[in-house]
């Protein structure tokens, strides 16, 4: 197996497959960097193997797979030693599957549009339109989070995808404890488990960084 993960460390979606592969103990990845801001990602090399262009992407010997929901869910499959991250029983993954098209469709979409102008466009604020956005997020996933975990009673997947954009998220709008005490609950619950203080907390404060540059206050 020779197993490469096309990735850049800020970027939440590559953080989601960073936390799965630590949660599966995955060992021997190699890791390659894409330097957005140089077009790394637009070169005919990088196409060739993704026309979506976008990071992460991950190479299994001849095999290409992009999305980190779908990379995610490949991994379980491939190489966990067992479903529970993302259980074959059809209502479990359902459910898993609503909340990763959720973080795909509405969480990351509010980020990306968010964080976008600053990256590229030298925006040097927030839209309120976009931090809008996010508390919309927050506000669905407050009424989600009934059971220990965002589906269910076990940590899944939906956890890992899902917290990597929220982490980033409540670094533009912190989350506040007395309006989303349960969403709250559930950041602390993930920030604590291992997979999480390996693959996101560190590039989480990369992402902080960077933020605060482009806002001009580093
Ligand atoms: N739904 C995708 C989103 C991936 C994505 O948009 N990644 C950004 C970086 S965070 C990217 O590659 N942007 C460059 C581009 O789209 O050309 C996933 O979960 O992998």
């Amino acid at each position: 197996m020779v197993l490469t993960l096309y990735k850049k460390d800020t970027s939440p979606p590559s953080r989601s497959v960073f936390m799965t592969i630590h949660a599966l103990n995955i060992p021997d990845v190699k890791f390659v960097d894409v330097f957005l801001p140089a077009n790394e990602h637009l070169t005919e090399e990088y196409i060739k193997m993704n026309p979506q262009h976008t990071v992460p992407l991950l190479k299994d010997d001849d095999f290409l797979i992009w999305d980190s929901h779908a990379i995610c869910g490949y991994l379980v499959s491939k190489y966990g030693k067992n479903d529970s991250l993302y259980p074959t029983e059809p209502r479990k993954r359902a459910v898993i599957d609503q909340r990763l098209h959720f973080d795909s469709s509405i969480l990351f979409v509010a980020l990306r549009s968010t964080v976008e102008p600053l990256l590229y466009a030298g925006d040097k604020t927030f839209k309120p339109e976009n931090l809008a956005k996010i508390k919309a997020g927050y506000d669905f996933m407050e009424k989600f989070l009934t059971a220990p975990w965002l589906a269910g009673d076990e940590v899944t997947l939906a956890d890992i995808c899902c917290v990597s954009t929220i982490s980033s998220m409540n670094e533009i709008v912190p989350i506040d404890a007395e309006t989303y005490p349960r969403l709250t609950a559930w950041l602390k619950k993930c920030s604590e488990q291992d997979f999480f203080k390996r693959g996101n907390a560190p590039n989480i404060l990369l992402f902080r960084e960077m933020i605060k540059k482009k806002l001009g206050q580093s």
